[in-house]
């Protein structure tokens, strides 16, 4: 039985527990197999007050050729934090030659959360994945990507009736189906799906702390469920229950992540 083989675009971030260090981990408990392509190594995430960043895209082309001599192609594509504009032209490129047949293409956007931008970004950068997202067969923004991806006014005490007029206009630019996280209603927190032209809800218990690195871990339960599952209902429960799992393993003085090993270690199969 052959499994799964995904390829993961996005950073290494050294010490954080996001990106490349939460998509590896996960994709492979899950069953799926997991390959990288890593856009840029950081000494840790941006939330931190120092960083530092090697930008990897000539090692990106240079990875690139290898693998097209070697002939490799993947099921599946989940991007994440990418880094610069340039990559997503990397990305398009990567699309294009080593898909599989029926590969699926998922893009997580991560650029800002709370309604701000990560501190390596800008509006440019904004622009050039509004662009990007046209080739994805699923994108995952939290409600602050899905406003700024369509120039919605960002409203988290509305965020219900935010992300559905954020989702309209994305739908005008991409045929993907589109999964807003972090949205929150009465004290739930949950995802807004929306599928051939339907809106789904997808409810859970919202606890009250926020952390760096959950909307990584989310996308890689996720997209490990659903490539099992083709269920974006079922992958959306899966995901919002790990890391709300995760969430409350985590100890109090541990501030920059969560602890996705404990809830990786005690999960049921899936
Ligand atoms: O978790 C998202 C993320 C990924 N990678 C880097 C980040 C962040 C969020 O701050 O800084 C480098």
């Amino acid at each position: 039985m052959r499994s799964k083989r995904i390829l993961t675009m996005q950073d290494l971030s050294c010490v954080g527990q996001c990106s490349l260090t939460v998509a590896l981990p996960v994709l492979s408990a899950y069953g799926v197999e997991a390959c990288a392509l890593p856009t840029a190594i950081l000494s840790n995430h941006t939330a931190f007050e120092k960083w530092s960043c090697l930008d990897l895209t000539p090692e990106m082309n240079h990875i690139m050729a290898a693998w097209r001599e070697n002939g490799f192609k993947f099921d599946a594509f989940l991007l994440g934090y990418l880094g610069s504009a340039d990559i997503m032209n990397i990305a398009k490129v990567c699309f294009r030659d080593f898909a599989a047949d029926g590969a699926k293409i998922i893009i997580d956007p991560v650029f800002g959360d709370n309604g701000k931008l990560y501190p390596a970004f800008d509006k440019g950068y904004v622009a050039a994945m509004a662009e990007l997202i046209e080739s994805a067969d699923i994108i995952l923004p939290n409600l602050t990507e899905a406003c700024f991806l369509t120039e919605t006014e960002y409203k988290a005490n509305d965020s219900v009736e935010t992300a559905k007029k954020a989702v309209l206009r994305l739908a005008e630019r991409t045929n993907a189906a589109i999964v807003v996280t972090g949205v929150e209603q009465g004290g739930r927190i949950g995802e807004l799906i929306y599928s051939d032209e339907e809106f789904t809800e997808v409810w859970a218990e919202k606890l009250s702390h926020h952390f760096n690195g959950t909307g990584d871990l989310f996308a890689s339960v996720f997209t490990a469920v659903y490539l099992k599952s083709g269920d974006m209902r079922a992958a959306c429960e899966a995901a919002g229950a790990f890391v709300a799992e995760s969430i409350r393993a985590t100890d109090a003085s541990h501030t920059y992540g969560v602890n996705f090993e404990y809830a990786l270690n005690h999960r049921k199969q899936q």
